[in-house]
């Protein structure tokens, strides 16, 4: 009898940690030289968390940054239960850094977002639903009637924008309108069957990823967002623009030979 006791208190008490452990959601920062953002975001995203009833975790990947983007984000995750702090030692492109970010996640959910918070962390608010009725993956849109644009890009930005995604759409994915917007919610299973297979270590990544969605048969879907733009940026016009539609004819060759599924 006592035995038997024993045995279901050590049970519930496993039980019981695991839940403690559980990761809900992993919230991925891909970052580079940062510094001067990347601390009050990292606050705003621990303020929202503090008022949320879930285990979080925070992972910055910094890419070789040249400044204290690394150093400030330990400074500040030190508050913070789970949290990692990747860095690179040379630039790698956004892609690779939210690749890493994703393949090391451990929650059951999995955000990423852009360093700036353009797109403010209370959006998830509207993202965790979506997720609740069986879509895979829930991606923020600038592009639909219900999106809320209160500081918008600079006009050249936003049409180059425009552009590069009507010709996602017309090549790679119809029905996509915005594929580019830093912040992203996936299911755990298809994060990670989506990222290891990911090749793309720029700005494309998005295409690659929500091209790999569709092929493994996910559920996406668009939802309007607010967007606050920050004026500055990394995104350098011209050569990002050069490297971002390179990289699409690779996904497109790659999706023409059919070899897109293709893990290297
Ligand atoms: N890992 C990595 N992240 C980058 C790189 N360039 C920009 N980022 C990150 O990508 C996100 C979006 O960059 P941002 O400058 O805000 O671009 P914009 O808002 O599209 O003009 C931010 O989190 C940046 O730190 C890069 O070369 N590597
Ligand atoms: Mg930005």
């Amino acid at each position: 009898m006592t035995q038997g006791n024993n045995d279901i208190r050590i049970k519930s008490e496993t039980a019981e940690e695991k839940n403690h452990n559980h990761i809900f959601l992993s919230i991925v920062i891909p970052a580079y030289n940062e510094e001067k953002r990347i601390g009050l975001s990292l606050r705003k995203i621990i303020d929202y968390l503090e008022l949320r009833n879930f285990r979080a975790e925070i992972i910055v990947v910094d890419d070789g940054s040249s400044d204290r983007t690394a150093e400030i984000s330990r400074e500040i995750l030190a508050d913070w239960s789970v949290s990692q702090v990747i860095s690179f030692p040379e630039n790698r492109g956004k892609g690779a850094a939210v690749k890493e970010g994703v393949l090391r996640a451990g929650g059951e959910l999995v955000l990423f977002t852009d360093a700036d918070l353009s797109t403010p962390i209370e959006e998830l608010e509207k993202f965790l639903p979506l997720i609740e009725q069986g879509f895979d993956l829930v991606i923020a849109s600038r592009a639909l009637p219900e999106s809320d644009i209160r500081k918008r890009q600079s006009w050249l930005r936003e049409h180059m924008g425009k552009a590069f995604n009507l010709l996602v759409r017309f090549l790679l994915l119809k029905g996509i309108k915005d594929t580019q917007c830093g912040f992203k919610l996936f299911q755990k299973a298809a994060a990670k069957e989506i990222f290891s297979r990911l090749q793309t270590t720029g700005f494309a990544f998005d295409v690659e990823a929500l091209l790999l969605a569709r092929k493994l048969g996910y559920k996406i879907a668009q939802v309007p967002v607010v967007w606050i733009n920050s004026p500055e940026s990394r995104v350098r016009l011209f050569r990002s623009s050069i490297r971002m539609l390179w990289e699409l004819l690779k996904i497109k060759r790659r999706e023409k030979n059919g070899d897109i599924l293709h893990i290297s």
